[in-house]
C-alpha cells in the first residue's frame, strides 16, 4: 500500500468539529492543551475512516499480547509516520499555532514499566511498517507508571493520572464488549459435560489506539481492555439474590484496570494482578476467536490464520483459556483442542532471574479460575508421560519440568510445554535460555527454541528524536533509510570525511545544548555542553549496577580533590531511573546518587569539571531528549543478567559510544560496530560463574585496593549525608557483608580503566567523532523491522517445524 495523502479540507473540517464538540465558540478561546486535543482528535477521526491492512497470502495474523505497552506520546509520532508533519505544521501556522509547542502538551501514556513494554511498542510500529497484519492486546490502565520526584534525594511516588477518559486517540469499540467470569465452581451439567459457573462477571471494553505504519497507508489497532460492570443489570440474577452475593465476592470493576503494577523484573503473587492477567487474556482470546469466526473459518484452521505471541509469561493464562473455550464452549475433544492451542501460542522470554520467573500459588489460582486449574493439571498429567518416557524414574527431572510443583503454578513451564516456539531476546540470552534455564526442554524439543534479537523503531528513535541527524543522513545518503536501516552502512565512507564529521559533531553539540536547557529548567543545575555527557538511563535494579556508575563518580571526585590539577576531561553524569516503590535497596541507591550529586555539584573546587544529575521522572519523552545528546552510553550490568537491553541500541544508533560489559545485546553491538569502537570491560558470563564458584570475597578485594576502600569509607563516614553514617547502610551492606552479589567491586578496576580509555579518546575529537559515526553507520541490524522479519521467518511462518509434542 502507499502513503495516504493529506487532505487539507478534510483536516480543517475535522478540526472545526473538534472545537465545536468541546463547546467552544471559536479557536480563539482554545488553550494550547485544547489545541493539542483538537489536533489529535481530528487526526484520529481521519484515520478511523481508513481500512486496515489485509494480511499477505499465507501470512498469519499476529496477536501480540502484553501486559505493557510503553507507547510514549502518539501525536508527533503518528504525524511523522503518516508523512503529514509539514502540512499540518503549515496548516496550524495559519491559525497562529506552532506544532512542536502543541506536541509538548501531550502527557506520556506510561502504560509500561520499561524495556519489555517499550519493546512491545516498537514492535507494533515495525509490524505496521513492514506490513505484518497484527493486533496489540493490552490493558487500559487508569494510572500508568507512577510519577517520580525527589525529596531530599529520596524517591517519592505520585499517581500518574494520564486522563485516559479524554485522550483523543482512543476509539471505544462498543461492538467488541466481552464478558469475563471469575471464581465460582465447576459442575457437570445435565448432558454430563463439564461447565464452569463463575461466581461473578466483569465486562471488558475495547479501547483502540491506532498504530500507523511508516508511509504505507497501514493502520492497525492496539486494543486496550478496560474493565467495567456488566450492563444491562441482570435482573434474574438479582431477583435470585445471586447478583448481590456475586458482587460481594467480586470487586469493584473499576479497580481491575486502575493501575499498572510498578514492578520490573520481579514478581509478586498478588490476587489483583492475577485478575488483571486473566481479564486481559479472556478478552483477547474471545476477540481473536470472534475475528476468526466472522471470517467464516473453521475452528481447526485457527493456527493457519492466527498466532498469539506472549510477551513474557504475564499473559500465560491465555493458553488454558483457549483450551477451556475450545473444550467447554466448542465442545472439541482434548486432542483437537490441544492440537489447535499448541500450534497457536509462542512465548518470548525476557529474563533468567529466578525472582522474576512467575510462580503462582495454586490455591489462589483455583479460587479465581477453578476450571483453568483442572485444564492445567491435565496438560501436566499428559506431559508427565512424555517425561517418564524420556527419563524413566528420574524424579528430579520431573520436579524441575513439572508445570505444577509444590502447590505452585510455574508459568514459564506452562508456556514451553504448550507453545510451538520459545525465544530469547538477544543471542547470548537465547543461548543461556537453552543452557541454563531450559536444558531438558531443549533436549525434548530442540527445534522449539529460537533467538530473535530485540530491535528499536528508527522512526521514533532517530528520525523523530534526532531530526538534525536524520536530515544529515538524508542529505548524505539520498535514500530512504528509516525503513531500511542497513542503508546506514553508507555512512561508513564518511567517518573520516572532515566536513561530515564537523556536521555530525555540531548536531551532537546542538542536542547537548537542548538537553542542558531542559536540565536547567527542570533542576536548576547548569551543565556545560562541552563536557562529556555520560548517560545511564534504565530502570533501577541491582543487576543493572547504577551503583557501579556511582563508584566511578566517587573515584573521579576523590582523585580530583587529591590532585586538583590532574588531567581530567569535564563530565556530566546523567541518570534516569525509577525504582519499584517496594524495592528498598534500589531506592537507597537513588538516594546515594542524589546526595553525592548534591555534594559534587556544589563543591567550588570541582566547578564545571563534574556535574551529576539525576533526571526526575525518567520516561519516554525524557529519553527522546537524552538519547540524541549522549556521548557515552552506560551498559554495565553484571554479565548474564541483562537479557538484551534496548536503550543500548538507541544510544549507539544516535552516536553515543558504549562503555559496557559483554552482556545481552551489547555483545552483538560490539560485533556490529567492531571491538575497536566500543569500550568493553568486566567479567564475562563464564568468569562471573567461575568467580562465584571459587568463593568471591568482596571485603578482601576492598582491603587490597586502597582507593576503593577510601571511597567506600567516605560513604560510610557520612561525608555525603551530613554526617549520617546510616544513610547508605543498605547499599554498603550489599557491597560488603551482603557479598556483593552483582560483583560491582570485582568489575570496578576494569570499569575505571575503560572509562579512562574513553576519556583519552574524547581529547581527540576527530577520532571520537569517527567512532561515533561508525556506531551510527553499523547499527542497522538493530532496527525492530529486522526483529519482526526474524519473527516472521523463524516463528510466525514456520510453526510446524519445531513442534513435536502432542
Ligand atoms: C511480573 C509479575 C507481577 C508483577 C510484575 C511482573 C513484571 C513486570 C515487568 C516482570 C517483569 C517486567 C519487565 C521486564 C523487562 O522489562 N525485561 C526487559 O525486557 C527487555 C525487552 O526484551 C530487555 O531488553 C531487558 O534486558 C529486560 O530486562
Amino acid at each position: 500500500m502507499s502513503q495516504q495523502k493529506f487532505n487539507q479540507a478534510r483536516f480543517e473540517a475535522a478540526l472545526t468539529r473538534q472545537w465545536q464538540r468541546a463547546g467552544l465558540a471559536s479557536t480563539d478561546e482554545m488553550t494550547s492543551h485544547q489545541w493539542w486535543q483538537a489536533l489529535s482528535g481530528a487526526l484520529a477521526e481521519m484515520l478511523a475512516a481508513s481500512a486496515p491492512a489485509k494480511p499477505a497470502k499465507q501470512q498469519r495474523h499476529v496477536n501480540y499480547i502484553s501486559m505493557e505497552f510503553l507507547i510514549g506520546r502518539l501525536t508527533g509520532n503518528t504525524l511523522l509516520n503518516l508523512g503529514w508533519y509539514d502540512e499540518v505544521k503549515t496548516a496550524l501556522a495559519a491559525h497562529g499555532r506552532d506544532l512542536s509547542d502543541l506536541l509538548e502538551e501531550e502527557v506520556d501514556p506510561a502504560l509500561g514499566n520499561g524495556g519489555l513494554g517499550r519493546l512491545a511498542a516498537c514492535f507494533l510500529d515495525s509490524m505496521a511498517t513492514v506490513g505484518q497484519a497484527a493486533t496489540g492486546y493490552g490493558l487500559n490502565y487508569q494510572y500508568g507508571l507512577f510519577r517520580q520526584s525527589f525529596d531530599d534525594g529520596r524517591q517519592m511516588e505520585a499517581p500518574d493520572d494520564w486522563h485516559r477518559e479524554s485522550y483523543p486517540w482512543f476509539r471505544h469499540n462498543t461492538a467488541l464488549d466481552v464478558d469475563v467470569g471469575f471464581g465460582g465452581k465447576v459442575v457437570k451439567n445435565s448432558e454430563g459435560r463439564v461447565e464452569w459457573q463463575p461466581g461473578f462477571m466483569l465486562r471488558g471494553e475495547a479501547w483502540d489506539l491506532p498504530v500507523v505504519g511508516y508511509r504505507n497507508g497501514v493502520t492497525q489497532p492496539l486494543r486496550l481492555w478496560q474493565a467495567s460492570h456488566r450492563q444491562p443489570f441482570d435482573l434474574t440474577l438479582f431477583n435470585d439474590g445471586k447478583f448481590l452475593q456475586a458482587e460481594q465476592q467480586g470487586i469493584d470493576a473499576a479497580k481491575l484496570t486502575k493501575v499498572l503494577y510498578p514492578n520490573d523484573n520481579h514478581q509478586e503473587g498478588k490476587r489483583l494482578r492475577l485478575m488483571q492477567q486473566y481479564f486481559q487474556c479472556a478478552c483477547s482470546v474471545a476477540d481473536i476467536l470472534r475475528r476468526h469466526h466472522r471470517a467464516g473459518r473453521k475452528i481447526a484452521e485457527l493456527p493457519d490464520f492466527e498466532v498469539i505471541q506472549l510477551n513474557d509469561t504475564h499473559p500465560t493464562i491465555a493458553i488454558p483459556e483457549m483450551l477451556r473455550v475450545l473444550l467447554d464452549e466448542h465442545q472439541l475433544s482434548w486432542d483437537e483442542a490441544w492440537a489447535i492451542t499448541s500450534q497457536t501460542f509462542a512465548y518470548t522470554n525476557h529474563t533468567l532471574m529466578p525472582e522474576a520467573l512467575e510462580r503462582w500459588d495454586l490455591r489462589l489460582v483455583r479460587s479465581l479460575l477453578p476450571r483453568h486449574v483442572m485444564i492445567i493439571k491435565e496438560i501436566d498429567r499428559r506431559f508427565k508421560k512424555q517425561v517418564d518416557k524420556q527419563w524413566p524414574g528420574d524424579i528430579a527431572v520431573w520436579e524441575k519440568l513439572a508445570i505444577v510443583h509444590d502447590n505452585q503454578l510455574r508459568m514459564a513451564n506452562l508456556c514451553v510445554v504448550s507453545g510451538f516456539a520459545v525465544n530469547g531476546v538477544a543471542a547470548l540470552h537465547s543461548e543461556l535460555v537453552v543452557k541454563d534455564l531450559f536444558p531438558e526442554y531443549h533436549q525434548l524439543w530442540p527445534g522449539k527454541f529460537h533467538n530473535v534479537t530485540n530491535g528499536i523503531t528508527p522512526r521514533r528513535w532517530l528520525k523523530q528524536c534526532n531530526p538534525q541527524l536524520a536530515q544529515l543522513i538524508d542529505d548524505t545518503l539520498k535514500v530512504e533509510w528509516v525503513n531500511n536501516l542497513d542503508a546506514l552502512k553508507g555512512l561508513e565512507a564518511f567517518a573520516d570525511d572532515e566536513a561530515f564529521r564537523q556536521r555530525f559533531r555540531q548536531i551532537k553539540h546542538a542536542n547537548k545544548v537542548r538537553l542542558a536547557d531542559y536540565i536547567q529548567r527542570l533542576t536548576g543545575i547548569q551543565v556545560n555542553p562541552e563536557a562529556i555527557f555520560d548517560v545511564q538511563i534504565k530502570r533501577l535494579h541491582e543487576y543493572k549496577r547504577q551503583h557501579l556508575g556511582l563508584l566511578h563518580i566517587l573515584s573521579c571526585y576523590r582523585q580530583l580533590r587529591d590532585n586538583p590539577d590532574m588531567a581530567f576531561v569535564p563530565r556530566v553524569f546523567l541518570f534516569g531511573a525509577k525504582a519499584a516503590p517496594g524495592y528498598y535497596l534500589a531506592k537507597n541507591i537513588i538516594h546515594a546518587i542524589n546526595k553525592v550529586a548534591e555534594k559534587i555539584n556544589n563543591d567550588p573546587l570541582i566547578g564545571d569539571k563534574m556535574k551529576v544529575v539525576f533526571i526526575p521522572d525518567y520516561r519516554v519523552s525524557a529519553a527522546e531528549l537524552l538519547i540524541p545528546a549522549a556521548d557515552i552510553s552506560e551498559q554495565i550490568s553484571t554479565a548474564g543478567y541483562e537479557a538484551s537491553g534496548t536503550g543500548n541500541m538507541k544510544l549507539a544508533l544516535n552516536g553515543a559510544l558504549t562503555v559496557g560489559t559483554l552482556d545481552g545485546a551489547n555483545v552483538e553491538i560490539a560485533e556490529q560496530v567492531g571491538e575497536e569502537n566500543i569500550f568493553i570491560f568486566g567479567h564475562t558470563v563464564d568468569e562471573v560463574k567461575a568467580l562465584r564458584k571459587s568463593g568471591y570475597a568482596p571485603l578482601k578485594l576492598r582491603k587490597k585496593e586502597k582507593h576503593l576502600d577510601a571511597i567506600l569509607k567516605e560513604l560510610e563516614k557520612g561525608f555525603f549525608s551530613n554526617g549520617d553514617k546510616q544513610a547508605f547502610e543498605p547499599l554498603l551492606y550489599s557491597l560488603g557483608k551482603g557479598g556483593d552479589h552483582w560483583l560491582a567491586l570485582a568489575d570496578f578496576a576494569s570499569y575505571c580503566e575503560a572509562q579512562k580509555r574513553a576519556e583519552q579518546l574524547y581529547l581527540d575529537q576527530d577520532a571520537w567523532t569517527s567512532m561515533a559515526i561508525l556506531n551510527t553507520a553499523r547499527c542497522g541490524m538493530f532496527s525492530a523491522d529486522r526483529s519482526i522479519r526474524d519473527y516472521q521467518q523463524r516463528i510466525w511462518q514456520a510453526r510446524r517445524s519445531g513442534s513435536s509434542n502432542g
